[in-house]
Parts: C-alpha cells; structure tokens; sequence
C-alpha cells in the first residue's frame, strides 16, 4: 500500500457552491470521498489537503518527499505564478499529476501557462472533477511499473 498526496490550491474550498457552469456542481468534500474510495479500491491510501496559502502548500510537498509515492496537485491560481511549487516539486522524485478541473486552454490566456507543467509526469484538464480519479489511476500505474522495476 502506497500513500498518494492530493494537494488543491486557492479557492477550492468554493467547489460546488459557486461557479457550477465551470467547476460543476461536487464539492471538494465529494471529491475526496472518491479519491479515497477509488485509491483503497487501488490498493493505496491518499491524504488530502487544500489551502489558500503558498507556503502550507509547499509544506505538503515537503511532508511527502518523506512519506508519498505520488503528488495529484490542483494548484489553482498558483499554477500560472508559482515559481516556489514548482522548486517544491522539483525536490519531489516520485510521478507528479497536474489537474485542473476547467479546460485553462478554452480560457484566458493568462491560464494557459503553467509553471508546474514543467515538472508534471501528466496533466489533465477539461474533464471536470473526474481529472482528479484520472490521475489517481495513472499515479497507481505508475507505482506498479516501478515497484515491477
Ligand atoms: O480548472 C482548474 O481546476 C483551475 O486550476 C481552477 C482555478 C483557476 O485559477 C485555474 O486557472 C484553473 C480556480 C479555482 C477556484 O475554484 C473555484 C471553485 C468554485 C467557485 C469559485 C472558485
């Protein structure tokens, strides 16, 4: 059994009560209820964690270069400005999975640059809150091809 990190950046928290046409109507706590059903289904166990601050978010990153054997991250906002997230992950050795829930593309322009991408094993965006089942999927593949060696 692995642990797999399910970090959200800001404004999260807001899912499901505002912005349906966009982010869709599952609430964060949705969210992690199936991550964490699926990843037992898988084998693995996640810790999920949201914050409105950079440096909590850094913090996580750090607690799972001692304990995780995958990060799925939503940075939000932080994606397209955070230069320290990307340092955090690049400390980071294992898979590495870039959600966002909204196609940042079909958006403005300022979100169709991503800093984390330049680390990220994978990215998904688009797909609604299923992104994040996704990228646990390929994060448990990714766990199995390695422990296969
Ligand atoms: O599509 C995504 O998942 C984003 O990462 C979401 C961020 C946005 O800044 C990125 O460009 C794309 C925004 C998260 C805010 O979430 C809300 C959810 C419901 C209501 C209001 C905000």
């Amino acid at each position: 059994m692995s642990l797999i990190f399910v970090l959200n950046g800001p404004n999260l928290n807001l899912l499901g009560k505002r912005q349906p046409e966009i982010y869709g109507r599952e609430t964060l706590a949705d969210v992690e209820r199936d991550c964490a059903s699926l990843a037992r289904e898988l084998g693995h166990e996640i810790r999920f964690h949201q914050s409105n601050r950079e440096y909590e978010i850094i913090d996580w990153i750090h607690e799972a270069r001692e304990s995780a054997a995958g990060i799925v991250i939503n940075p939000a906002a932080f994606t397209h400005t955070s230069v320290a997230i990307l340092d955090a992950l690049n400390a980071f050795e294992p898979p590495v999975i870039e959600v966002h829930i909204s196609n940042v593309h079909k958006r403005e322009s300022f979100r169709h640059h991503s800093f984390v991408t330049l680390r990220a094993d994978g990215v998904i965006a688009g797909l609604g809150t299923e992104g994040y089942r996704l990228a646990i999927r390929r994060i448990a593949t990714l766990i199995a091809a390695s422990a296969a060696g």
